[in-house]
């Protein structure tokens, strides 16, 4: 059960390093005299403050919570809980997959901080898909991530009582979840005030989508099922900024978003940003065609993910389905091939939902608030226009016509289409 601080402020390098001293777990891993440490705020997201903490020996991360939305300011106040649920998730996670997780020192419940492991030499996913590195073993992990994640913390794995003292215990992160409700289903289709997009060259696709009934229509329904469909403890905000990434090592951060929602989410939101990086691409290339091979490598990458949440999510249904859901006792003996047909019709239940979220969050990275780096770092306006207009347009399909695709090969097929 949350309880909010009573003895918050927000730090500051110094002030953050005295309190950090007090902490013994964080004065026994620096494992040098406090005097030493060096503490510098790093954060580049949109909601929080991120500081490392150096001494002569170790590093750490202390990420804090602000009463506000930091990429807007006072004016858009944001509770201090969702620190408490990050953390929660987090823990969540490492349980499940410790190995795709930074691993958390300490929380401290009445200044809204996290400490824990700084993850170094990684760098952020979008960053490195800017600058065109490959990572040949990201597909894998995620689709790891999100079979694992998704599967364990749903009615398949967990009995009724304990998956709804935990739907009831993220419940409470309402706030979070409202404003995901707010700035990807409603706001990008109307005259919302924080609203932005790239003027005059998408002026006509925003008018038209603000009065396009179908669309809204089906934005609408799958805002439904992100608001009525609790099947697992979601991430919440698993894009490309949320990743970390070596050549040999992926990192699951920043859960904050954290709550019961429908699997596809999830999916939908790490697949949006490999597909946004993709018609990012020509925006970012020196000469025509440079960057052919790495758009490929990204269209790979959303297919391989895919079929390792598939392959991992059916391996976990046919050996580790003990849950409330699809219970074993009904499909025993010759029954087997009635336990696979339910598996296929889950996964495209599954699919489903994913293609319509994909669709959703791409609209929301071009037209809504919180834009993404991968196209806001294309200098020619035109040639910017050009790639954001590509990727509403298959975003404006997947939405409408996700009942009907047959999976992301459909989606990748679409993408090259558009693209070329
Ligand atoms: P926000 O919730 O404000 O989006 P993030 O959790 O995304 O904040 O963190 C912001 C930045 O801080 C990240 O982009 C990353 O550069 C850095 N960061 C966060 N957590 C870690 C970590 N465990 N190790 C290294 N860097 C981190
Ligand atoms: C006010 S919208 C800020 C956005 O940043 C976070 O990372 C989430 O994606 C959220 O929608
Ligand atoms: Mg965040």
């Amino acid at each position: 059960m949350y309880r909010p601080p009573q003895d918050y402020f927000p730090f500051d390098t110094k002030t953050l390093c005295h309190h950090l001293a007090q902490i013994d777990a964080v004065a026994t891993y620096l494992s040098t005299p406090s005097e030493t440490w060096r503490a510098e705020e790093v954060g580049d997201g949109n909601l929080n403050l991120v500081f490392i903490i150096k001494s002569e020996k170790k590093s750490l991360i202390a990420k804090q919570a602000l009463p506000y939305v930091r990429l807007v300011g006072e004016s858009w106040p944001l509770p201090l809980s969702r620190a408490y649920f990050e953390h929660e998730a987090l823990c969540r996670h490492n349980d499940i997959t410790p190995h795709l997780t930074p691993a958390i020192l300490h929380y401290d419940h009445e200044k809204a901080l996290i400490i824990m492991e700084h993850l170094t030499p990684h760098i952020i996913l979008r960053k490195g898909l800017i600058s065109g590195v490959q990572y040949p073993l990201l597909a894998d992990h995620m689709g790891h991530f999100l079979a694992e994640s998704l599967f364990n913390t749903s009615d398949l794995a967990l009995d009724g009582q304990t998956k709804k003292m935990s739907v009831a215990l993220f419940s409470e992160n309402h706030v979070m979840s409202g404003l995901t409700e707010q700035v990807i289903f409603d706001d990008p289709y109307f005259d919302a005030e924080l609203n932005r997009h790239t003027s005059p060259e998408l002026d006509d696709f925003v008018n038209n989508i603000r009065s396009d009934n179908a669309l809204k229509k089906a934005i609408q329904e799958l805002k439904t099922i992100f608001m009525n469909k609790p099947e697992s403890l979601l991430h919440g905000d698993l894009h490309t900024g949320s990743v970390m990434v070596t050549q040999e090592d992926t990192r699951i951060i920043d859960p904050e978003f954290a709550f019961y929602g429908p699997m596809g989410f999830d999916i939908g939101a790490f697949m949006t940003n490999l597909l946004l990086s993709y018609f990012s691409q020509k925006g970012h290339e020196e000469k025509q065609g440079a960057r052919d091979a790495y758009g490929e490598w990204l269209l790979e990458t959303v297919l391989k993910t895919y079929a390792i949440f598939e392959a991992e999510f059916s391996i976990l249904w046919r050996e580790r389905r003990l849950g409330s859901l699809y219970p074993e006792t009904l499909f025993e003996n010759d029954n087997k091939v009635a336990c696979e047909q339910a598996l296929t019709s889950y996964l495209r239940s599954i699919m489903v939902d994913a293609l319509g979220f994909t669709g959703a969050k791409m609209i929301r990275r071009i037209l809504g608030i919180a834009h993404v780096e991968d196209l806001e770092t294309i200098e020619n306006q035109t040639l910017r226009a050009t790639c954001e207009k590509r990727a509403l347009d298959l975003a404006r399909i997947l939405i409408l016509d996700r009942k009907s695709i047959n999976g992301f090969d459909d989606v990748v097929r679409m993408a090259r289409e558009i693209n070329s």
